[in-house]
């Protein structure tokens, strides 16, 4: 058996994806997203110019072997753009593989560990009201478990709030637009708005906060403390994890449950705060992090320490990462939870897809494979536009991050 033609699609149904498609000699296909929210066009030059070809004649079902081809055999290791793009290949042959067994993804992967996978939703509001509010209505679609994230008093912008509420979209200028960023004026906010929604809704729903790599460690630790009352199911990102031991500091002062991981690669980018025990939930997914054959090792890995997966799962991650996520999300024994920030209709149209949502759980569906397809006549429609997240100054100046 051989992979013949391949081909990669870019498409921009309200944001852009990048996927690339792997046809074999038998005539089924499969495919695997590899897009990178604000440099798509580098993950299309590297496939096509240094993957693809050598990727032809290749035999589909030698997944693991095609892995460490492109791992090693690129000689310079990691990176985003290179894991988007071994992701790529790297969930397209599992999709082969699966729909060539006649198998839904998950049994290949194992068999079902769960019923369903519990997702949150992203609640957000310009202003405390706005965003009790707004997380009152993800509670009456069903869901179990929601981030909440605010505008602040004194500050024009916050991260996770822009236009359009269940189909927010943080890249949204041809070029980045700047927002201007006050960390003292966000901590002293932040405990009230979890203070007032659990007044409001109690204890029962999960609620999770994203600080986007914002603050210091000692800043993260002290609003790690000051929400321990409202008792959080998350805590991400709260600083930078470039430097893994930052997050012993964040440790030692707080039980609230801490996740990282939606900007790494591979597992070495886990490695140290996994084994020192430093987080609870591993964000890592499919695409950023070399697809299923690479996420699969560090969830393990995780398992070691009771660490449970928590997959990246905004807009930016097409439905192709999200139905693959959610086969590994039915299988992976250690798994915790899965953002789910919903498509458009549009790019729903693009990607036609198996899974599907009740009762605040996603289901991967039936379908031989990881169940997401391409309508390729509908995803010509949408053509490549230039979109960026925005960036963030401090209110001297000072670049800060976004
Ligand atoms: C999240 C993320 C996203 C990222 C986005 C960047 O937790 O969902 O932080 O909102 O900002 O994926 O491309
Ligand atoms: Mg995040």
């Amino acid at each position: 058996m051989k992979i013949q033609s391949a081909k990669v699609i870019v498409t921009c149904p309200g944001r852009n994806f990048v996927t690339l498609k792997l046809i074999t000699d038998q005539g089924v296909y499969g495919i695997g997203d590899a897009t990178l929210n604000g440099r798509e066009l580098a993950v299309v030059a590297y496939l096509e110019e240094h993957v693809i070809p050598c990727l032809i004649g290749m035999d589909p079902r030698r997944i693991e072997d095609i892995w460490q081809y492109f791992y090693r055999g690129a000689y310079w290791r990691r990176g985003p753009v290179t894991m988007s793009a071994i992701a790529a290949v790297d969930t397209a042959l599992w999709d082969i593989k699966a729909k060539m067994a006649g198998m839904p993804l998950y049994d290949l992967l194992g068999g079902k560990s769960r019923e369903g996978v519990m997702v949150y939703g992203h609640a957000n509001g310009v202003d405390l009201a706005e965003t009790v509010d707004e997380v009152g209505r993800y509670i009456d679609m069903g869901y179990k478990a929601i981030r909440a994230q605010s505008g602040v008093p004194g500050l024009k912008d916050a991260y996770g709030v822009g236009r359009g509420k269940m189909y927010y979209e943080p890249a949204d200028a041809a070029l980045p637009s700047l927002t201007i960023w006050d960390t003292h004026k966000y901590l002293s906010f932040v405990p009230k708005l979890f203070e007032r929604l659990r007044e409001v809704y109690g204890f029962e729903p999960h609620l999770l906060h994203d600080g986007h790599h914002r603050m210091t460690p000692l800043e993260a630790a002290g609003l790690g403390k000051a929400l321990e009352p409202y008792r959080l199911f998350w805590l991400e990102d709260a600083t930078p994890a470039e430097n893994q031991e930052a997050f012993r500091l964040i440790r030692q002062h707080t039980t609230t449950p801490l996740a990282v991981g939606e900007v790494f690669n591979t597992i070495w980018d886990c490695k140290d705060l996994i084994q020192n025990q430093l987080i609870d939930y591993i964000r890592c997914t499919v695409v950023r992090a070399g697809g299923i054959t690479h996420l699969r090792r560090i969830a393990d890995l995780a398992a070691l320490y009771q660490i449970k997966t928590g997959s990246h799962g905004a807009t930016d991650l097409s439905p192709v990462t999200m139905g693959a996520a959610l086969h590994f999300d039915s299988w992976v024994p250690n798994f915790g939870i899965q953002e789910y920030m919903r498509h458009t209709p549009e790019t729903d149209a693009v990607f036609p897809h198996a899974y599907s949502f009740a009762q605040g759980l996603l289901y991967p569906g039936e379908t031989p494979g990881h169940g997401v397809d391409l309508d390729e006549a509908e995803a010509a429609k949408y053509p490549y536009k230039p979109a960026y997240l925005p960036v963030a100054r401090l209110e001297d100046g000072t670049m800060w991050n976004w």
